[in-house]
């Protein structure tokens, strides 16, 4: 029995981009993702999608949307096992009254069997019904498997009591692979127990080249993560000592933004410079690739120097009346950053 394995593709939203034409494109990229997990298990000739759960973002997603992927699953040459997780358990009896013939959805209710006899596998699984679970996912074994391969489809933690319906560690032995989603970082506990993590990135942190789980479960297990993002990220930090440091840093960034194949998240530390910061905009921006840009700023020690020199000005009382407003540090320092740059523009560089 071949399979691939996926799952928290999160249809409906983006990756976070500033801008709101990014996150069009965003939102795009992972339905491409998609159609490329499709493709890839027609090129594997697999058995079995495994689709384990958040496979839609339930507010963001169209219903034509999820109608236009479930006529792909109608359309895929093997058959698809789908249960709705945290994000997208609302949609479940919009999905399961279109359900194409070939796909086969578990039960919200109780744990569902779905046995293939001719290829000697049973499959267990349930879908969720609320945002959160505080009980643990237990499974006492079922008279008529034997002889039978058994996988687990779940969405939530692998043991650990956190709220999202852990798997009970200790049935890892009642089943022959345990095919898990909801943590979007692949996480390969050990061979038959594998957390597939988000095939496209959804936030900063999901690094590398994402993908998913190729496996074969005969007499042996043997699985492959194969990467299929449309979008890598990649990171750079960049310090700026002074103005002298911002033609070098032109240059690096122009040389390293090539490709519309990544995500570039840009951070700045040190002085910070208005002038810098539209240069490298207007740079990327010409190439047309995705990017961010974050300047870690000292903003306390910004503000208090910007106190003294501005003692009895205009802006000296716009900072005392901001360092004054009733809201937490956080809000202060962001609201005294915002004024100073409205008021200086270019020229603040700290
Ligand atoms: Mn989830």
């Amino acid at each position: 029995m071949r399979f691939l394995h996926t799952a928290d593709l999160h249809l409906g939203r983006s990756f976070p981009y500033e801008r709101e034409e990014d996150r069009a494109i965003g939102r795009k990229d992972r339905f491409r993702t998609f159609e490329r997990i499709l493709k890839l298990g027609i090129q594997e000739q697999v058995d079995y999608l495994f689709l384990v759960g958040d496979i839609f973002e339930q507010d963001k997603v169209t219903a034509a949307e999820v109608d236009y992927v479930l006529a792909c699953l109608d359309h895929a040459p093997f058959t698809t096992l789908l249960l709705l997780g945290n994000h997208d358990y609302k949609l479940y009896d919009e999905v399961a009254a279109r359900l194409p013939e070939n796909v086969r959805l578990f039960s919200n209710e109780a744990m569902d069997r779905y046995e293939d006899s001719s290829r000697g596998v049973v499959f267990y699984g349930t879908s969720w019904t609320r945002a959160s679970y505080n009980k643990i996912l237990q499974f006492d074994g079922e008279a008529g498997d034997e002889g039978l391969h058994r996988v687990l489809l779940h969405h939530g933690n692998w043991s650990g009591g956190d709220g999202y319906f852990p798997v009970d560690a200790n049935l890892l032995h009642a089943f022959d692979y345990v095919a898990l989603g909801h943590v979007h970082k692949p996480t390969m506990y050990e061979n038959k127990l594998q957390m597939c993590g988000t095939p496209e990135p959804l936030d900063h942190t999901d690094r590398g080249n994402l993908g998913v789980v190729l496996g074969e479960l005969d007499e042996v297990l043997t699985t492959r993560y194969v990467p299929v993002a449309e979008r890598s990220l990649k990171q750079k930090n960049y310090l700026r000592r002074d103005a002298s440091d911002d033609e070098a840093i032109v240059a690096d960034a122009k040389a390293l933004v090539r490709s519309g194949d990544f995500i570039y998240s840009f951070y700045l530390a040190g002085a910070y410079s208005g002038i810098l910061e539209r240069e490298l905009r207007r740079l990327f921006d010409e190439k047309g690739i995705l990017y961010e840009l974050h300047w870690e700023k000292d903003l306390p020690r910004i503000i208090e120097r910007m106190e003294r020199e501005h003692e009895g000005d205009l802006l000296g009382a716009f900072l005392a009346r901001a360092k004054a407003y009733d809201g937490d540090e956080e809000t202060r320092l962001a609201l005294c950053d915002l004024g100073l740059r409205a008021l200086l523009g270019e020229d603040y560089d700290s």
